[in-house]
């Protein structure tokens, strides 16, 4: 059977009021905003390794707009822009990727939890959290995003049967961005959409245009809904395409070709959604500047914030894993402070 892909903009399809799409165009442009000023930062040693997303805006702004504050956030490294639309401040955001402790404790009230890297692990962790809202009589959803390449670890379908069999209210996104690293889909998987594999599952499975924000927010708001009302989990897949390196440690041109990276420049989320603003009337350059001078005035004061986190404490590497640093920290940490 062949699925269908949910799009909107490429038809001229604008099912949505002047305040949502307002809404979305600003979360992205913040973001995208983000992502450039850390990839500076990182590049001036102010931040460790990164992972930047542009190109997949839509994809994470998309699901976070469709989530209310009350909901959780479960993210993976590339998932800045998800968090950042659910409300986490832009300097812990940056002590965060300066693997700064101060960046590992998210601020009471952002109900999301720090990005996990090994791959595939948030998953099993989301429906858990899922659950135990239920057990607790809460109302939240959890919203928690794989890309293509960890869709082939175990934890991603044990995870997916997992929340299929007690019905839990989550929302997988998966942003298709075509690799892994350096190894493109087709050399991972014999489907054809990765949201395929939800009806193995038992759950609905939904493919939509990832760099469509109006597809994802309104694809991703059902699923919401659906999730809320006892409905249960949805397997929702948006395809897209990073823009930038894997990480600032990787070098795309080694896998990729310049024409690839051209073709999806052309669909960059950003510039599809302003276009369509525009011919609405509801953007145009004045609006755009005004927009950027706010971003830099708010990216500077954040700068400045994080700029001011006291420097950790060595000791704070091996604190925190548990309550009490046990035999096995405190060895580390004799360690470290010999080498010290
Ligand atoms: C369990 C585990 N295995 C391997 C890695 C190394 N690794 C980091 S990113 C990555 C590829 C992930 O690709 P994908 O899931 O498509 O996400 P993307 O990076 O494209 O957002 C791998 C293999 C890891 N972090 N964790």
């Amino acid at each position: 059977m062949k699925l269908k892909v949910v799009s909107y903009l490429d038809k001229g399809e604008f099912p949505l009021g002047e305040e949502e799409a307002l809404a979305l165009y600003r979360a992205m442009r913040r973001a995208r905003f983000f992502d450039e000023k850390a990839l500076t930062l990182q590049r001036q040693g102010r931040l460790g390794v990164y992972a930047p997303f542009m190109g997949q805006e839509a994809a994470q702004v998309g699901l976070a707009l469709a989530l209310k504050r009350t909901d959780w956030v479960v993210p993976s490294y590339r998932e800045s822009a998800l968090l950042l639309a659910h409300g986490l401040p832009i300097h812990t955001l940056l002590l965060y990727w300066r693997a700064h402790p101060a960046g590992w404790r998210f601020p009471e009230g952002v109900r999301a939890v720090n990005p996990y890297i090994p791959i595939a692990t948030q998953i099993p962790q989301a429906v858990g959290l899922a659950l135990a809202g239920r057990y607790r009589g809460e109302d939240w959803v959890v919203a928690t995003s794989i890309g293509d390449g960890g869709t082939s670890e175990g934890d991603f379908h044990e995870g997916l049967n997992f929340a299929a069999v007690f019905n839990a209210p989550v929302v997988f996104l998966v942003q298709n961005n075509g690799y892994a690293i350096s190894v493109p889909r087709a050399k991972q998987m014999r489907v054809d959409y990765i949201a395929r594999r939800a009806e193995g599952y038992g759950i609905p499975g939904v493919v939509v245009d990832g760099n469509d924000a109006i597809a994802v927010y309104l694809e991703a708001k059902k699923a919401v809904a659906r999730a809320r009302k006892g409905e249960g989990p949805t397997l929702l897949e948006a395809l897209t395409y990073r823009l930038a390196p894997h990480t600032t440690s990787d070098d795309p041109s080694r896998y990729r070709t310049r024409e690839e990276e051209e073709t999806w420049r052309r669909k960059d989320p950003l510039l599809r959604l302003r276009g369509a603003l525009e011919e609405r009337g509801l953007w145009d350059g004045e609006r755009e500047k005004a927009l950027l001078d706010e971003l830099e005035e708010e990216f500077a004061r954040e700068l400045a914030l994080a700029d001011a986190a006291p420097e950790p404490r060595p000791e704070e590497i091996v604190e925190h894993v548990y309550k009490e640093m046990g035999p096995d920290q405190r060895r580390a940490w004799e360690v470290l402070r010999a080498d010290a």
